[in-house]
């Protein structure tokens, strides 16, 4: 019998960041499919955020990505996201969407572009002092396309200087936080491709800064769970970006595409003390709900999370080790499979109710008839995520 008695307190605690973008429109290069009752800004996707907290009661904070949710005073959105129940999380920063960043931002060839986007990373800065949050998360779309069109390691001293800069900026407890992806946009060379880069930008850095592990940004077949494992060990696991994939970074629903990954990941959260009260690692989604309703994805996102946790903390540590340490290579995985294919679903209802919610969140938000609202009140929503 898996016993789920360990799950209890981490689940109570756990807390889901939001993408705003995952609120508006969005779709490929193909074609963005509108939808009715989008947000039309900033404001109405914050609303959108605190109703995904009010029915699973997991997903306190909302992350902002700027320019794309850029507003004239961020203390008020800030105050408008606590009178809903909820606060402002991380700020992403967007150096990729000017003409300017056709040859990239903070590595581009041309200092003048450079110092652009310097100024922006700087101003995000800005933007966090007034919200108060504490991290800022950079993801560069910075790479080359063709051999021979840039210098690989000049880029790699650019990056530096401009990562440096922006670290010297921040305050108190404020991180710096490093993304890495595999390819996209850049086909030949990514300047921020892998974690080892990443990683050793930020050791450079200092204590502050950390990696973020989008999961939709490795190649297929990585073990990312190791990355994990890793990153932790070393104190070096920012935050993570939640999402499926089957091909490239499409992300999807994060569950959706492959649960045992997820599950496998999150063990090694446990196990790296990722879950302990006074760990720093943020937990956050980066999805985008191109087909399906946006705000029931993001409540099946959460769900999906929490499950995975659940199942994570239902491994029994000191049976595995005592397998571990005896070699018996089939009782340590049937360990791992046995939480795993726990059916954790009632838990996780029992728990919602204890805490006051519906033991549905989907069924409660088809119910509550925001999703009706929402679409007769807002006329002409904006569109998020690319191409913003
Ligand atoms: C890049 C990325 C990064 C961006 C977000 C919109 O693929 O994962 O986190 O900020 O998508
Ligand atoms: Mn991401
Ligand atoms: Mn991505």
């Amino acid at each position: 019998m898996v016993d789920l008695e360990a799950a209890g307190p981490v689940l109570r605690a756990q807390s889901i960041e939001l993408p705003s973008w995952a609120f508006g429109n969005s779709g490929t290069r193909f074609k963005v499919f509108a939808q009715p009752g989008v947000p039309r800004d900033p404001f109405e996707k914050v609303a959108d955020a605190a109703t995904v907290h009010e029915f699973t009661g997991a997903a306190g904070t909302v992350a902002l990505h700027i320019p794309w949710d850029e507003v004239d005073d961020y203390g008020k959105l800030a105050s408008y996201a606590v009178e809903h129940g909820i606060r402002l999380g991380t700020i992403n920063a967007n150096v990729f969407q000017d003409d300017d960043y056709r040859l990239g931002s903070v590595t581009h060839p041309d200092p003048r572009v450079r110092r652009k986007a310097l100024d922006h990373l700087l101003r995000c800065v800005d933007v966090m002092d007034q919200t108060g949050s504490r991290d800022l998360k950079l993801w560069f779309a910075d790479g080359t396309n063709y051999p021979g069109q840039d210098s690989i390691r000049a880029r790699q001293d650019r990056l530096a200087e401009a990562l440096a800069a922006v670290y010297e900026r921040l305050t108190g407890d404020q991180r710096l936080i490093l993304e890495y992806k595999l390819f996209e946009p850049a086909f030949y060379s990514t300047d921020v491709p892998d974690w080892g880069t990443a990683l050793t930008h930020c050791v450079a850095l200092g204590d502050r800064a950390k990696v973020c592990v989008d999961t939709g940004h490795h190649a297929p077949g990585t073990n990312i769970e190791f990355i994990v494992a890793s990153l932790l060990r070393l104190g070096k696991l920012g935050s993570f970006d939640f999402n499926s994939r089957f091909y490239a970074d499409d992300d999807l629903i994060v569950g959706a595409a492959d649960p045992f990954q997820l599950f496998r990941i999150l063990f090694e959260v446990r196990c790296g003390g990722g879950f302990d009260t006074d760990s720093e690692v943020a937990f956050m989604l980066d999805q985008c709900h191109n087909i399906e309703p946006k705000i029931p994805g993001e409540i099946r996102s959460v769900m999906n999370v929490q499950e995975a946790t659940a199942k994570a903390m239902a491994v029994d540590l000191t049976a595995l080790d005592e397998a571990q340490r005896t070699g018996d290579v089939l009782a340590a995985n049937g360990i791992l499979m046995d939480a795993f294919n726990t059916d954790v679903r009632p838990m996780l209802a029992a728990l919602r109710e204890e805490l006051g919610l519906q033991a549905d969140p989907m069924a409660a938000y088809a119910a509550s008839g925001y999703g009706e609202r929402i679409a007769a009140d807002r006329v002409g929503g904006a569109q998020a995520g690319w191409g913003a």
